[in-house]
């Protein structure tokens, strides 16, 4: 097993990795910036190292400062978390090249599967349904041809993207040109590349994601799915698990389909296989995501894993202890994020001082969050503060006690969306399960209409 963990993150995650590393009697490293220096993730750690300035780019995204300070404290693994550093695959190179245990999957892996025009032609070649589209294309008169062949309305993507950047949908022939160079654009200035492809545009799917681990004796395991279809500008903002979507059958289906992509590139560790789900059952394909996700709690209360530990114990060449007959869902999950933002103005970020805080408990009742009363909110980072996440027997069930938690939270003295999740989740449609991936923009629609 490894003997001492740097944390590679900030915020909850990384106070969620050193609760996992402590109960399992591992040391840990906390890195932080000077914007966190009075961070919760700075003080629980059993030791802590200031990597520079408040930017992210000269602190979390610096693979140099952060493998020094793994030398200098002898951690033998890092944890990289999600966002910052923990998808890039040179960074997991250099840890290899290091000696330093990665705990995600090998480098290679995560190369190929960042690239997600190759990404869809492996999963062509192992029989994972993908959407109809296009090989990597770079530029417009060219992808304008593959576009008719497709069918419109087709979806512009780039070949290093996800979450949305670089991604442009155009409906007919006469958009195609100008979405295309806006697109590949966008890919330029975020990603330093400028490869393209196409699919077929689904219109109304659920974004539906099946958790799998794999341990590096070629066991492979699925978790079951998480809807994550209530989200907006590529933000998900609750997710749950079950969905209400996926029958018994389909989750067999899926989730072998999961499985089988994730045989396909030989992965280990944890990961998420994206899907887009049609009304009628059809699934395909979207990308695969090499890292622990923002909403894994809700896969671990329906199935009592601990997913940190898993990935620990399997990037410590352990084999998993159970096949997919012992995996089994129970009862009903449900995340929220809270963050820090006016849903008034636009979502627009509100940094600054929690004056005041109460946390709701009791049974069923999970918070992720690394704040306290006192604590300044930095400006620098993502606005995501705190997770909500509840379980109960049904979905109806949890739904009640997410609204009544959301009730109790109290956190005074910046802006939140804490009141506008209460909303949402008293809409009679979510409150149906009857949503898709554009529910978010159509309750905005609604509004505006009024
Ligand atoms: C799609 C799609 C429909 N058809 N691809 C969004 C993020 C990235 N993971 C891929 N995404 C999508 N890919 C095809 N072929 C719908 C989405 C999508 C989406 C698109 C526009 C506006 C909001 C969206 C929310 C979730 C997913």
């Amino acid at each position: 097993m490894v003997k001492k963990v740097l944390v590679a993150n900030r915020g909850e995650i990384a106070v969620r990795i050193i609760r996992a590393c402590r109960e399992m009697g591992i040391q840990t490293v906390a890195v932080y910036s000077e914007a966190d220096k009075e961070a919760l993730h700075t003080q629980l750690a059993d030791e802590a190292v200031c990597i520079g300035p408040a930017p992210a780019s000269e602190s979390y995204l610096s693979m140099e400062r952060i493998i020094s300070a793994t030398m200098i404290t002898g951690a033998d693994a890092v944890h990289p978390g999600f966002g910052f550093l923990s998808e890039n695959y040179r960074f997991a190179q250099l840890c290899e090249t290091c000696g330093i245990v990665f705990i995600g999957p090998r480098a290679e892996v995560m190369q190929k599967m960042g690239q997600k025009a190759e990404a869809r032609r492996t999963m062509i070649q192992a029989g994972v349904p993908v959407i109809p589209g296009s090989q990597e294309v770079y530029d417009a008169k060219e992808a304008s041809v593959r576009a008719d062949e497709i069918g419109y309305p087709v979806i512009i993507k780039a070949a290093l993207g996800g979450g949305g950047k670089g991604m442009r949908v155009a409906f007919e022939r006469e958009e195609f040109e100008s979405c295309f160079l806006t697109a590949q654009k966008e890919a330029r200035a975020s990603f330093g590349d400028d490869t393209m492809y196409l699919e077929h545009f689904v219109e109304h799917p659920r974004h539906i994601e099946f958790q799998i681990l794999a341990d590096t004796y070629g066991n492979v395991v699925h978790l079951g799915e998480r809807d994550c279809s209530i989200q907006r500008n590529h933000q998900k903002m609750i997710e749950e698990s079950p969905s209400v979507a996926i029958s018994g059958e389909l989750r067999s289906h899926m989730g072998e389909a999961a499985v089988k992509a994730a045989k396909a590139v030989g992965y280990t560790g944890a990961g998420t296989i994206e899907f887009l789900l049609e009304n009628d059952g059809s699934f395909y394909f979207m990308e695969m995501n090499t890292r622990i996700q923002v909403e894994h709690p809700v896969t671990e209360w329906v199935t009592g894993l601990d997913l940190i530990k898993e990935q620990i114990r399997i990037a410590s060449g352990l084999e998993l202890p159970y096949g997919q007959q012992d995996i089994r869902l129970k009862g009903h999950a449900i995340e929220c994020r809270i963050n820090a933002e006016n849903p008034n103005q636009k979502f627009r970020p509100c940094p600054g001082t929690i004056t005041d805080l109460y946390l709701p408990g009791g049974q069923g009742i999970r918070i992720d969050a690394a704040i306290y009363s006192g604590y300044t909110v930095p400006p620098y980072y993502d606005p995501m503060i705190a997770k909500l996440i509840v379980h109960a027997d049904t979905r109806e069930e949890a739904v009640a006690k997410l609204r009544s938690a959301l009730g109790e939270t109290i956190i005074e003295g910046i802006d939140t969306n804490i009141d506008y999740l209460y909303e949402i989740t008293g809409n009679e449609r979510y409150r149906q399960g009857n949503f898709d991936i554009g529910f978010i923009e159509m309750l905005g629609q609604e509004e505006d209409s009024v």
